[in-house]
């Protein structure tokens, strides 16, 4: 009898150990927690910025699954969020952290800035309606490149005016300016106009390029985008366009290459003696250019003239080229590299570059003129 209690009290607590050691290795037990219970709630970002968030949980359950969601979306399924904010606007993230039998929850608020409520520069009483700023100017070879309207000084000389003007040389040549001020894209309404020396028969059309100062930092190392025009849509248009001019050390024909494999020259005249390569740029023995080539009706026979395109070209005598003396651009046309449309709330630098390549007879070479540029909010 004794030693049956004996062997019962031994197999009881032999069963005893048996649970209470299976619940011992159990660690979901005890339930996770945070770490720390004061955390940062609220991240205010710009686009391009990454966000990194690393909750610290204590007891962390072997069989636990995150999730990080923004506005409901799946973004993450580690401990750890490294995220790269995209569109401005305000949001609501939830850190879970899921066990068998329970889970934690974390929520946050992260605030995306739109750059352009930080950076952008509304014009003010005494703001000017024409061009503050030349950033730079570099023109391709050209009958008036070295000379009267294709230098440095001619390019200082377009600023506060539309009276004086700036020869881009061939195809690729450019100018690089700004105002005092961010050219707001106003709805349903064309924003700026460039104003050139064209006319019925003489166009030399130039394309525009924007940009908004989107690291706020006033210089224009942010993302341009084209303003794609009428002929960008043109089968014989060439996106990917790029040319080589070779300075021939004189007032000879400039040869230039293409990245087709083509090889031709601008080609000199009697009336402007000087050497065609800019002598004023950095680039001494060649320089190349790239962007968007179009392709204007050049009429060669008799007296040569040059048609217009349709429109969004500069230096281009299109249907309202009379209306501003020039030609008003619409930020709305602007493009990314891939010819999708961008929306841009305003811009603060400008590019022109010769649009066309061509000899033109008595007219030289297409070489687009600017004489200035204005804010058309401030002009109407
Ligand atoms: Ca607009
Ligand atoms: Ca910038
Ligand atoms: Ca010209
Ligand atoms: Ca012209």
């Amino acid at each position: 009898m004794q030693t049956l209690t004996i062997k019962l009290v031994f197999l009881i607590g032999g069963i005893l150990l048996l649970v209470s050691c299976s619940k011992d290795d159990d660690s979901q037990a005890i339930p996770m927690e945070f770490t720390e219970l004061q955390y940062q709630k609220d991240y205010e970002l710009l686009p391009g910025d990454t966000l990194n968030i690393s909750p610290s949980l204590s007891n962390v359950a072997e069989d636990v699954n995150y999730l990080w969601t923004l506005n409901g979306i799946d973004i993450g399924s580690t401990q750890n969020l490294s995220y790269t904010a995209q569109e401005p606007g305000t949001f609501s993230l939830e850190f879970k952290a899921m066990a068998y039998n329970h889970s934690l929850i974390r929520t946050y608020r992260v605030s995306v800035i739109d750059p352009y409520d930080l950076y952008s520069r509304p014009k003010t009483q005494s703001s000017s309606e024409f061009i503050s700023e030349i950033i730079e100017y570099k023109p391709a070879p050209g009958q008036y490149i070295n000379k009267n309207f294709g230098s440095t000084e001619a390019a200082e000389s377009i600023i506060g005016g539309k009276t004086n003007i700036l020869s881009l040389g061939a195809w690729g040549g450019y100018v690089e300016f700004s105002f005092d001020h961010t050219i707001e894209n106003r709805e349903e309404d064309k924003d700026f106009v460039i104003y050139g020396n064209a006319m019925n028969g003489h166009s030399e059309p130039g394309i525009v390029q924007v940009s908004f100062d989107e690291n706020g930092n006033g210089l224009p190392d942010d993302t341009w985008y084209e303003l794609a025009g009428s002929a960008h849509q043109e089968e014989e248009t060439l996106l990917d366009y790029e040319v080589t001019y070779n300075n021939p050390g004189t007032h000879a024909n400039v040869p230039w290459t293409d990245n087709r494999e083509t090889q031709d020259s601008i080609l000199v005249n009697s009336f402007n003696t000087q050497n065609y390569y800019p002598l004023f740029i950095q680039e001494e023995k060649a320089v190349s250019f790239n962007g968007t080539r179009v392709y204007p009706v050049i009429n060669q026979e008799g007296f040569v003239s040059v048609d217009a395109l349709e429109w969004g070209y500069v230096d281009n005598f299109d249907e309202n080229y009379d209306t501003y003396g020039g030609n008003a651009m619409e930020i709305d046309w602007a493009v990314d590299d891939q010819m999708n449309a961008v929306k841009l709330r305003g811009i603060d630098f400008v590019r022109v570059y010769t649009g066309a390549l061509g000899n033109a007879g008595w007219l030289g070479e297409i070489s687009t003129e600017i004489k200035g540029a204005s804010d058309l909010s401030m002009v109407e």
